[in-house]
């Protein structure tokens, strides 16, 4: 009997600055790798492309650019990484992307020059998460954490609107995770859903889907 093969899941974190997304990619995939499970850990915006060097420069403030062209930068920048990013999947590596099209709308339309609904279409199509995980933590404990650093979008007015916005593409297949507990402790109920999640192996025979079509 032929076996259809089975792709990998498409998995993404977000949430404001200082949430622990970046912590939690990281440990996630090491557990899924230890564990058997082929897994790779994404970033947007990927800054080693030439595109994500524009967009980087841009976040260290040293260039300025029209809000809209640097929101379509970060657009494309996804946009760029999708044939490479279905290969993989297909291949039957699961990906934990750290930020994705949500953190464009959200940073986005969280400046009074950009339209909400506007951020919305340079994404539509991209490759749809099976699974979004939303790690929760407010503007001042966030804060709290560390001081922000000195890039572009790190101040508490700026990520509250920040806040807001995601509050606004949020569905029901959202799953939001306090993320206002220790680093172990977040990382043992993040890894305990991912892992029901790709086991239960639900996505395997599914295509990937298009996002907001
Ligand atoms: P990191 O600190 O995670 O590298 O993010 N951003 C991100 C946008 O404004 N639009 C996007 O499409 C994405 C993916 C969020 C760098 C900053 O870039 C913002 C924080």
């Amino acid at each position: 009997m032929s076996r259809i093969a089975r792709r990998g899941a498409l998995i993404v974190l977000e949430g404001c600055d200082r949430s622990g997304k970046t912590t939690q990619c990281r440990k996630l995939v090491d557990a899924l790798n230890t564990d058997g499970i082929p897994a790779q850990l994404w970033r947007f915006p990927e800054r080693d492309t030439a595109i994500g060097q524009v967009v980087s420069d841009y976040l260290e403030r040293k260039c300025e650019l029209d809000d809209h062209a640097v929101h379509l930068l970060f657009s494309a920048n996804r946009w760029e990484l999708v044939p490479k990013m279905l290969e993989t999947l297909k291949n039957g590596t699961t990906l934990v992307i750290d930020r994705y099209a949500f953190s464009g709308v959200a940073f986005s339309a969280a400046k009074e020059s950009l339209d909400f609904e506007w951020c919305k279409k340079s994404d539509v199509g991209l490759p749809r998460p099976d699974l979004i995980l939303y790690l929760n933590l407010g503007v001042e404990a966030a804060a709290q954490r560390s001081e922000y650093g000195g890039e572009r979008y790190e101040q508490k007015p700026f990520q509250k609107r920040v806040a807001e916005n995601y509050a606004a593409l949020m569905d029901d297949d959202w799953k939001v995770i306090d993320a206002a507990k220790g680093i172990n402790e977040l990382h043992d109920e993040l890894k305990s859903i991912v892992k029901n999640f790709v086991l239960k192996g639900d996505v395997h025979g599914e295509p990937v889907g298009k996002l907001w079509t």
